[in-house]
């Protein structure tokens, strides 16, 4: 039993509001993000004894925070800090909704994936084996079809099983790696602000958006005085430098590229389309 909070982070158009609707029923109110007119939903649903509150987060593509709706959505989950986020995924878009998905592994959020518009990916003749997706993102994965309600209750379900008693371990290895001058210096900053941590937030994550020009994150940071953020900003300016002269491309293009190609190498082993299977056949 107990009270949870559960967000709903993906793309837009990925079919979050259906799957928000499909989870509370009418058991929902509108109001607006603190200081902003962006509209937030919040509902909930009860089952096994729990309370489990649904927030739909804005539609983004990416959780840097570059727009209002990704810093709205980067603040909620750092500062109220979710028991669990569900990432739905339009899964005739798989490889750009996968990108949003990257960043809350990295991020460290125990997250919960459906797999959403599933009827029109096999429409389109592409088949996702969820139960391998699972064990490559080490989380569980549901097809969904939001707006037929399909795979809503073996959502609740897992949720329940998810908030209660997680089966799946946070793995040690990161999902996504960089090219090794990036790895260098990414340790070499979360070496340098490992001191300073507060609040239970991956330092790792933390570090890949310093280098992508995040400053404002260092607010998470207690730092203790005016000197030390200076330095550190200072470390990570001159490491960017460095890796841009070094590596002769712009870092969040090296960073971005290493994630679409960690999505290919997910997406090529997951998926199977059905115009492969016949031209193999004939
Ligand atoms: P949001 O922008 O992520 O909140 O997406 P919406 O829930 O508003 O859905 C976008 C559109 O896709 C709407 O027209 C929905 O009716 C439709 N939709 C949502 N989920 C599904 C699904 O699983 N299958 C199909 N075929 N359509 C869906
Ligand atoms: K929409
Ligand atoms: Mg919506």
């Amino acid at each position: 039993s107990g009270r949870f909070t559960v967000a709903l982070a993906g793309n837009p158009n990925s079919g979050k509001t259906s799957v928000f609707n499909a989870l509370t029923g009418s058991n929902q109110r509108v109001g607006n993000w603190p200081g902003v007119t962006v509209e937030k939903k919040e509902g909930k649903f009860y089952k096994d004894g729990m309370e489990i509150k649904i927030v739909d987060l804005p539609g983004i593509y990416s959780l840097t925070a570059d727009s209002i709706d990704q810093k709205i959505a980067v603040d909620f989950l750092i500062h109220e800090r979710p028991d669990l986020v569900i990432c739905v995924i339009d899964s005739s878009n798989f490889e750009r909704n996968m990108y949003l998905l990257t960043q809350l592994i990295e991020m460290g959020q125990k997250l919960v994936v459906a797999l959403n518009m599933s009827d029109i990916a096999e429409k389109d003749g592409i088949l996702i084996n969820e139960k391998k997706l699972s064990m490559i993102l080490n989380c569980p994965v549901v097809k969904t079809v939001a707006v037929k309600k399909m795979g809503i209750e073996e959502l609740k379900a897992i949720l329940v099983d998810e908030l209660r008693n997680s089966s799946y371990r946070r793995k040690s290895e990161p999902l996504v790696t960089y090219p090794n001058a990036i790895e260098t210096s990414l340790t070499k900053i979360m070496e340098k602000i490992k001191t300073y941590q507060t609040k239970e937030i991956n330092l790792r994550w933390l570090s890949i958006n310093l280098f992508l020009g995040d400053m404002s994150l260092l607010k998470i940071l207690n730092l203790k005085d005016e000197g030390i953020r200076r330095e550190i900003e200072k470390i990570v300016l001159q490491e960017t430098i460095d890796l841009q002269k070094s590596l002769g491309e712009d870092i969040d293009i090296l960073i971005a590229n290493s994630k679409y190609s960690k999505i290919r190498e997910i997406y090529n082993s997951v998926a199977l389309r059905k115009s492969d299977t016949k031209a193999s056949v004939s």
